[in-house]
């Protein structure tokens, strides 16, 4: 997969991108990450990206000539184009459904906004797509592309958890995961349940199971709705929502 990212602040993504399980993916060619800086793009000499908006009112706006110019040459570099992707407060919810979607895609552009967004005339016709990671607003757009980035790396093959099945991740099932515990197994006077260290692999199926349905419970409720879950697990649900 090759991602191009299109950005006022390509130096913020290195660090990030990097560093951990993603940084070692791109390292081994799993995805190409391209940066681009849309400046590049800007056709006076000041290099203007920005603008006041229309109708007056705060902040500045991004022109539309650049961020054109940047997302049209992009696209040509490569085939297929793939998808145009800008990161906006009033994109679609990014789920991990979302997720699946654009991993399985050959290439995206990812385009980061700043200042108060982006000329309207860009959303509608150089746009196919448009996506939040959640509901709050942040000062640019490059902290979600590198949300995206890390999400979407995690499903191509060769990086470290993506042979998972959809069976195993509780996440794609609509649960919470269960507890985690390592070594020791008395931390302080802080003891790892006693299950985990008994090696009874079915009997420590049922309690993770049973965990992630408490714990989804407790936490997300609204996650259980989608869930699918058997009368045994409903019980269970239940029970713990009873119990308060
Ligand atoms: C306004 C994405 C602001 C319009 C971007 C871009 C939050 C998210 C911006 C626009 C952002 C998010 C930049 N803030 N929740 N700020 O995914 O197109």
């Amino acid at each position: 997969m090759r991602i191009d990212v299109l950005t006022l602040f390509p130096e913020m993504f290195p660090p990030v991108l990097n560093a951990s399980i993603l940084g070692r993916a791109l390292t081994a060619g799993v995805a190409e990450v391209h940066l681009h800086n849309i400046r590049d793009w800007a056709a006076d000499k000041h290099s203007v990206v920005d603008d006041y908006a229309y109708g007056g009112g705060p902040g500045m706006v991004m022109k539309p000539e650049p961020l054109a110019a940047a997302i049209e040459a992009v696209r040509g570099s490569a085939k297929p184009a793939g998808q145009t992707v800008l990161l906006t407060p009033q994109g679609r919810l990014l789920k991990q459904p979302v997720v699946d979607e654009l991993a399985v895609e050959a290439r995206l552009i990812l385009v980061c906004g700043h200042y108060e967004g982006v000329d309207e005339r860009i959303r509608e016709h150089f746009v196919d797509d448009e996506i939040s990671i959640g509901d709050y607003v942040l000062s640019g757009g490059e902290p979600a592309a590198m949300v995206v980035v890390d999400a979407v790396a995690r499903h191509q093959p060769g990086v470290l958890g993506s042979e998972l099945s959809l069976e195993e991740e509780s996440h794609a099932q609509g649960l919470l995961e269960y507890p985690q515990y390592t070594r020791p197994a008395m931390y302080r006077d802080l003891p790892v349940p006693e299950i985990l260290l008994s090696g009874h692999h079915a009997e420590i199926a049922k309690w993770r199971r049973r965990q992630s349905l408490i714990r989804t419970a407790r936490r997300r409720p609204d996650l259980l709705a989608k869930a699918e879950l058997s009368e045994e697990e409903r019980r269970i649900v239940r029970d713990e929502m009873a119990a308060d």
